[in-house]
């Protein structure tokens, strides 16, 4: 279909005020967003996003040379996040939580030649503070180029109130001395209540999450954002959730990139609802990209979605691919089918196939250039 035929379609049809406005770079509103959820038409959809994305980025799409760690699954959240597979009870069978010496013997390794560590973990009771500093410092030590991004929000509070006995602020400026790059965007869910509560009561609100980014982004320190969807939120949570990181994006400037997050039912305690399906993957990566007019980038996470959701959500507002990702728990332990880790070959052939061209970025969406295991980043 020629972009001229499938113009004029979207013009003539119920979204063509929408696409007036997203060719004249205007804001879209919280009504138009929900008929964006609600249009029929998910190629119209995918058409408005694609302007927006080519706009912001051309024909390219990023990807990162990453790794996750995942420290610990120990987490007093284990039984109040519904949605969550990680989680485990202290002394439940699988819970685990690594030594210092053994994240460091796995750092070693895992981050030859790569630009970034992912780390995130449970919310564990005993773990003291010095465990995260002495984490932290000690993988600098032995990879001093590496972005260290670590920690969702949900960690920086539990931390701070229960661990390090400190303000947010402070235990932010302790973990940037011992080498913190950067906040994962995880814990985020959706903002709505009473959805919020439904899934995850218990767990801080949408407004504390919000809270602890804007402290880390008044001081620099970037950070993702996500949200998860395909549980039981409705469009207008959805929405609702996108324009309240709008908002704060307004304010700080402070977020790289936007995750959509596709619910995995398997091993949680909403088995039964049915994994997300591809059409409503795609939607929400558009529908992200279309609001959030001031979040540089639009993530999909390919051991979410799977590769051919990958490949194809790049002509429907993504504009990043996640990285190599080594040794994915969260979404393996929710029955994600995907493989642990993707050659940097794999993720330049998902790319090529859809019609873009591969770029290598770091976590601050630099561009890297390498020879092997050796590379440098592009101011
Ligand atoms: O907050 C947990 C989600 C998040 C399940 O910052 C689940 O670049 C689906 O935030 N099904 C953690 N989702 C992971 C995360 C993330 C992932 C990739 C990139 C980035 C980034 C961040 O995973 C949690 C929660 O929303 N989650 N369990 C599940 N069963």
């Amino acid at each position: 279909m020629s972009r001229d035929f499938m113009r004029s379609r979207v013009q003539g049809g119920p979204l063509g005020d929408i696409l007036e406005k997203v060719e004249a770079g205007l804001r879209l509103s919280f009504e138009e967003g929900v008929r964006l959820y609600e249009a029929e038409d998910i190629n119209a959809v995918g058409y408005l996003a694609n302007i927006a994305r080519e706009r912001l980025h051309g024909n390219r799409t990023y990807y990162n040379v990453n790794s996750h760690i995942n420290y610990s699954n120990i987490c007093v959240l284990w039984k109040a996040c519904k949605f969550c597979a990680f989680g485990k009870k202290e002394g439940q069978q699988d819970a685990y939580a690594y030594s210092l010496e053994e994240i460091f013997k796995m750092a070693e390794t895992l981050g030859r030649g790569r630009t970034e560590f992912h780390m995130v973990g449970g919310l564990h009771p005993d773990l003291p503070f010095d465990y995260y500093l002495e984490m932290i410092q000690g993988i600098k030590e032995i990879h001093p180029q590496l972005h260290l991004k670590v920690f969702t929000a949900t960690e920086i509070r539990f931390l701070a109130d229960h661990i390090a006995k400190m303000s947010v602020e402070e235990t932010l400026d302790h973990l940037v001395r011992s080498g913190l790059g950067s906040l994962t965007g995880g814990g985020a869910e959706i903002f709505a209540e009473p959805t919020r509560s439904k899934i995850c009561k218990g767990k801080h609100s949408g407004e504390d999450w919000l809270e602890i980014h804007r402290i880390a982004h008044n001081k620099g320190i970037r950070s993702t954002c996500t949200m998860l969807y395909g549980h039981v939120e409705s469009n207008e949570d959805r929405v609702d959730h996108m324009l309240r990181l709008r908002e704060l994006q307004d304010e700080t400037g402070g977020f790289t990139t936007f995750i959509p997050l596709a619910f995995h039912p398997e091993n949680t305690q909403m088995d039964d609802i049915p994994p997300t399906g591809g059409m409503l993957d795609v939607r929400n990566y558009a529908v992200g990209r279309l609001l959030l007019d001031n979040i540089p980038h639009i993530k999909a996470y390919w051991i979410m979605v799977g590769q051919p959701i990958a490949q194809i959500s790049q002509r429907f507002g993504v504009d990043d691919l996640d990285g190599t990702v080594v040794q994915e728990k969260i979404y393996h332990m929710a029955g994600a089918k995907t493989p642990h880790e993707l050659t940097v070959n794999d993720i330049r052939r998902l790319i090529r196939e859809a019609g873009r061209e591969p770029v290598e970025r770091d976590t601050l969406y630099r561009e890297v250039t390498r020879q092997g295991d050796q590379w440098a980043v592009h101011a």
